[in-house]
């Protein structure tokens, strides 16, 4: 057998299926004819490749599919492409004469995988196709994109030497892949090591939890944590809907829907799953025979799907938790305490159990403030059932092409680097809506903790990568925002301060929800004072809606709706500064993003933030008439009077009054961060000493490097690197942005590894929470900010690589100003590819080039680091 060419596996599904005309033609048109129809109508696509024209090939197959699979004749010895439909015939490309048909094949390739389909679920018929995928992929009769697709060829079709012929092995094909879906069998996923998350079934019961949030799917509205098969109870199962929360006791959180996928009985309970990153699935299988294959339909919100087979049967328990009957549908509301509610209609097929195979399909609706009219879920439902399971995921795999079309990640070189930021960046792209408004809470879609509160998480770890790969996303959260703005500016009132107070802790109403004490393991209650005095949530909002313009160009956003956001935050820091005799303007009584000092005076980052957003505001009023002058000009003379704990003798910042004068602690003398040093120390002591929970003053050189004093970067990075514990998920892939923007890229990595391992190690032991999506923010800002070094100038795109000696290359595809651009850097030099002419400035004070589509490559290597010894 040679390299490429397997035996065809029975049983297995494939999604393309290409062979040659002059190989399939002997077994009849009619024959083919029927079978390619039927197989494009299951959603199949297929290449039929040819030596002859096409008028001979169209004219004798007469082929007229309805989709959704397409079918394309690759003729004329592969330099015309047709592609058939129930109308006709249309010539779609004419491509370079070439034998062994390789530019046709990357043509079709190139189709597949705007469908999300990849290789392992091609089937190449034919041994004359083998060479598209034989041998050296740098050939060029190789199609590197079909690497791994299946060939098979007569002689490995069967034993016997006389074997079928190509056309047999076809219709033979057809039929078993047209038996699989009616039978409604288990779907295949290509399991691409670059793409796929392997998680063995769960040995220990705390495993279980961790699953299920690293296996949650979620359409931007809902989540659905991932513990179909392991008996688990309801609450490790959640669903849970986008901005739907309920009141608990004294808490509000996000509100528990119906559960859809669970499934009682399987026949073992050591089921290992996949996550297939690259088209939004997760298979399950174990060593018995059980599989399974569920997904949220990121192409209708609220569908979710899923099929199950087990030899020795699935019992499949109740279609939802709680089940409610309506005919043939199981029909579920959960109602919160606010008015609002999640209504569930699913409907399983067969509907009694035990039975080999499984099908269940649900529909979803909420509503934060109504209860929906659960017509609303069975009409989801019903369409869904109509269009069908593989039409459900054709439109799943198709749609996660074109999100990762506008966000994709390569580290060459670094396969589980790549592996673990495309883990981030999926789940980052599943949970925020693209329209109406997206609370994004500090664990997504994905589990409880923190009861779904909307944080600083969402609008500066979150918002970045999505203005960048999902504008309309990042506009969703904006939305959040701005739909609470009334609710933010009465609590500055009520506060005795003006424009907004943004709230600590948000969730549906705007109020602030922050609890006010929690128990420590003692039992102990323990004030929590952030809901209170966490004041730089103001600037990070307006610091986002900054940022979102400068990204995606959207000066228009910032200069109508989205002007409060800067303009009420300088309002609220005008009225919340002290000044003092000497004329100098003090914020005293904060806590900074350093949790472990609280109420501490003129903290570095929220005083930093506080003149950048005074300052942000008076450049955004000025020549309007959103502000009276005298208003902006006191704007400016506040911004100018605010202290910032700089100091230039030791040149750097001091992150609050008083800090230098506490126990000196390098962290790393007692614990290997990431340590929650309060935890280790008691709070006492951490209050007390010179130990930072995480990026506090280091901080302010990621977001607002401009506004901090030149040359400070590397004196306080270098004072707070060792002092802080990166108590907070939040902190090590910042410190990662800021040492590789320090040129110090392989100390860099060692950070970033901590983050893009975090939640798929467990690290912090909190993971069946749910998952860390700040954290998932940071690990690709690490890669943008600070590893390309891009950043928005006006008009132009900042490029300024630097890479680890360990990586061969970095590329990051980003919308940039509207237009996709592709980046890659390596040690070698820069190549850009946009898709509009796009300015260009190389390092942070270089020239400036304009690049021209579709791009081109720039004599720019990164910086590279000293290799660790
Ligand atoms: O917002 C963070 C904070 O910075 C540190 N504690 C956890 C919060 C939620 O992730």
């Amino acid at each position: 057998m040679r390299h490429g060419v397997a035996p065809l596996e029975p049983g297995r599904s494939y999604e393309a299926i290409l062979c040659t005309w002059e190989r399939v033609a002997p077994s009849g048109a009619t024959a083919l004819r029927d079978r390619i129809e039927a197989l494009c109508a299951a959603g199949v696509n297929v290449g039929v490749f040819a030596t002859a024209p096409a008028e001979v090939v169209d004219g004798t197959l007469q082929a007229r599919p309805d989709g959704p699979g397409t079918l394309h004749l690759l003729t004329d010895r592969g330099t015309r492409i047709s592609s058939c439909a129930r109308t006709g015939t249309t010539l779609v490309r004419v491509v370079q004469a070439d034998p062994s048909m390789a530019a046709s094949a990357r043509w079709l390739a190139a189709l597949l995988r705007e469908r999300g389909i990849g290789p392992g679920l091609v089937l190449l018929i034919g041994g004359d196709l083998a060479s598209l995928v034989d041998g050296d992929m740098s050939a060029p009769v190789a199609v590197p994109e079909l690497r791994r697709a299946t060939v098979v060829d007569c002689g490995t079709a069967t034993a016997s030497s006389s074997g079928p012929s190509d056309g047999a092995v076809l219709l033979r094909v057809a039929d078993e892949q047209l038996r699989r879906r009616s039978d409604r069998r288990v779907p295949d996923i290509d399991a691409d090591p670059r793409w796929v998350i392997e998680l063995p079934a769960p040995t220990h019961p705390a495993d279980v939890g961790v699953h299920a949030t690293l296996l949650t799917l979620a359409d931007g509205h809902f989540g659905s944590r991932g513990c179909i098969e392991h008996g688990a109870a309801d609450a490790a199962c959640a669903v849970v809907a986008s901005g739907v929360y309920t009141d608990v006791d004294d808490r509000r959180t996000l509100l528990s829907a119906p559960v859809w996928a669970a499934l009682d009985d399987v026949g073992t309970s050591a089921v290992g799953h996949r996550l297939d990153l690259r088209t939004g699935v997760v298979e399950g299988a174990s060593d018995d025979g059980f599989r399974s294959l569920r997904f949220a339909s990121c192409v209708r919100p609220g569908v979710m799907a899923v099929r199950a087979e087990a030899p020795g049967g699935i019992t499949a328990g109740d279609v939802l938790r709680p089940c409610g009957r309506a005919g043939d549908d199981c029909v579920t509301v959960a109602r919160s305490t606010r008015g609002g509610g999640v209504v569930a209609a699913a409907r399983q097929h067969p509907a009694g159990t035990p039975a080999t195979r499984v099908e269940r399909l649900a529909g979803y609706a909420a509503h934060p403030r109504q209860v929906p009219d659960a017509g609303e879920a069975r009409d989801a439902l019903a369409r869904a059932v109509r269009d069908g399971f593989d039409r459900l995921l054709a439109e799943q795999r198709m749609e996660w092409a074109t999100r990762w079309a506008d966000a994709a990640v390569t580290i060459h070189g670094d396969d589980g680097a790549q592996l673990a930021a495309r883990f981030a960046l999926f789940h980052l792209l599943s949970t925020v809506a693209d329209s109406g408004e997206a609370a994004v809470g500090a664990r997504g879609l994905s589990g409880l903790a923190y009861d779904g509160h909307v944080f600083w998480d969402a609008d500066v770890f979150v918002l970045p990568v999505l203005a960048a790969t999902r504008p309309r996303a990042a506009r969703a959260m904006l939305e959040y925002r701005l739909a609470r703005l009334d609710a933010a500016r009465r609590r500055a009132a009520s506060h005795g301060f003006a424009g907004t107070m943004w709230p600590w802790e948000s969730a549906d109403d705007g109020a602030d929800v922050t609890p006010e004490v929690w128990r420590d393991h003692g039992g102990r209650p323990v004030p929590i004072r952030t809901g209170a005095a966490e004041h730089h949530i103001v600037a990070d909002v307006a610091w986002a809606a900054h940022h979102f313009a400068q990204w995606t160009g959207d000066v228009a956003f910032l200069a109508g709706v989205g002007r409060p956001l800067v303009l009420d935050g300088a309002r609220f820091w005008a009225s919340r500064v002290d000044v003092d005799a000497a004329g100098q303007a003090h914020i005293r009584g904060v806590i900074g993003p350093d949790e472990y000092h609280e109420m501490v005076d003129d903290n570095a980052f929220t005083n930093v933030m506080a003149r950048w957003n005074l300052r942000a505001a008076a450049d955004l009023a000025d020549g309007g008439d959103a502000a009276p002058s005298d208003e902006i000009a006191s704007w400016r003379r506040m911004a100018d009077a605010l202290v910032d704990g700089y100091d230039t003798r030791t040149g750097r910042h001091e992150q609050f009054a008083g800090f230098y004068g506490l126990t000196p602690l390098i962290i790393a003398d007692i614990a290997r961060p990431p340590v929650a040093a309060d935890l280790l120390l008691g709070r006492d002591v951490v209050r007390a000493s010179q130990v930072v929970k995480q990026a506090d003053v280091v901080m302010l050189h990621h977001l607002v490097p401009d506004h901090v004093a030149p040359g400070s970067l590397h004196a306080d990075l270098e004072y707070y690197a060792p002092r802080t514990a990166h108590g907070s998920s939040l902190s090590p892939a910042i410190h990662a942005a800021v040492w590789a923007r320090a040129g110090r890229p392989d100390r860099a990595l060692d950070l970033l590894r901590v983050a893009l391992r975090l939640d798929l190690d467990d690290v912090t032991g909190t993971t069946g929470g749910g998952l860390h999506v700040a954290t998932f923010g940071s690990v690709w800002q690490a890669l943008a900010f600070g590893f390309l070094g891009l950043r928005p100038l006006g008009d132009a795109l900042q490029v300024d690589p630097v890479l680890p000696a360990t990586w061969d290359a970095l590329e990051l595809t980003v919308r940039f100003r509207g237009g996709r651009v592709v980046v890659h850097a390596s040690h070698h030099g820069l190549r850009l590819t946009c898709e509009r002419p796009l300015t260009v400035q190389l390092g942070t004070a270089g020239e400036r080039v304009t690049v021209h589509p579709p791009g081109r490559d720039l004599a720019a290597p990164a910086r590279s680091g000293e290799a660790k010894a």
